[in-house]
């Protein structure tokens, strides 16, 4: 069988009609956002990308550009940005769900991801899954605080360039569980951390290994009070890495500590808190450590 297609022959001199349908059928959007059996997936493009992602209770809405699109019901979050300088604001701060996972892969290209995530609510939990891909990424992550029994777990990985995280986080409280993963990568990496006072029955474990480059991380730590757990290891690799880290107290039947690993390379530590912190430290491969005594 054959299908005949009928030529439409143009007439010598005549001139062609602008082709108005034609250009929106050739239009398409650089984000796309697709949603399935709960997983939301944003897709940009090549290009650099601008993304917003906000949650309000059950609805969770994408915006770039002019396009806006929202859903509900909506439990996985999935932003994968592509190559280009790319710009995601996710903001989870008024939601309603119990459970999230997100998911983002930055590609190559500068890019910039924030998140901020309010006050976990009670017994919630949110589970964040950060790839920055190659060039010089920036991360923010803010809460304030988690209540009784939330959850919280990141697993950053900052990949190559010269990467810039920020994590402020507040109040862990009674019973509830964080455990922060970050990978900085290769480059010349900056980590900046606020951490609130770890309560009774809470657990928080931070593990941050710097790679290769000369990385600058910065910790300012809460106290940890009477049978909370709070272990944080930093393992900064190669390169001329610093530590600035400040603790507050330990309280009676506390689980704390501190592992610090300088790796090769001249790598300068520097302690701030009481002589008590000292009992919890355990600091390694640093040749120079600056002790500040403080409370
Ligand atoms: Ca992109
Ligand atoms: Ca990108």
């Amino acid at each position: 069988m054959f299908l005949h297609t009928e030529k439409k022959v143009a007439h010598h001199g005549q001139r062609s009609r602008p082709q108005l349908e034609a250009l929106e059928q050739r239009w398409c959007p650089a984000v796309t956002s697709t949603f399935s059996s709960g997983t939301l997936t944003v897709t940009g493009d090549a290009r650099s990308n601008n993304i917003q992602i906000v949650a309000n209770g059950d609805q969770i809405t994408v915006t770039s550009g002019r396009q806006t699109q929202s859903f509900s019901g909506v439990d996985s979050l999935t932003a994968d940005l592509r190559g280009g300088r790319d710009r995601l604001n996710i903001d989870l701060s008024s939601t309603s769900s119990q459970t999230l996972n997100v998911t983002v892969m930055g590609g190559s290209g500068n890019d910039s991801v924030i998140a901020n995530l309010n006050q976990l609510s009670a017994s919630s939990t949110v589970n964040l899954d950060v790839n920055l891909g190659a060039g010089h990424d920036r991360f923010r992550l803010q809460d304030n605080g988690m209540s009784t029994d939330a959850n919280l777990s990141l697993n950053l990985d900052a990949g190559t360039g010269n990467d810039f995280v920020t994590l402020d986080l507040g109040v862990f409280n009674q019973g509830s569980q964080a455990s922060l993963m970050l990978n900085l990568g290769a480059g010349a990496d900056r980590l900046r951390t606020t951490l609130g006072d770890v309560m009774a029955d809470a657990n928080l474990q931070m593990t941050v290994s710097g790679g290769g480059g000369n990385d600058r991380t910065n910790l300012d730590g809460g106290n940890t009070a009477a049978n909370g757990t709070a272990a944080l290891t930093f393992d900064l690799g190669t390169g001329r890495d610093y530590l600035t880290a400040r603790f507050g107290s330990v309280g009676t039947n506390a689980t704390f500590t501190v592992t610090g690993d300088g790796g090769s390379g001249r790598d300068i530590a520097r302690i701030n808190a009481s002589a008590a912190i000292d009992a919890f430290l355990q600091l390694s491969g640093f040749e120079r450590t600056f002790r500040n005594f403080q409370g």
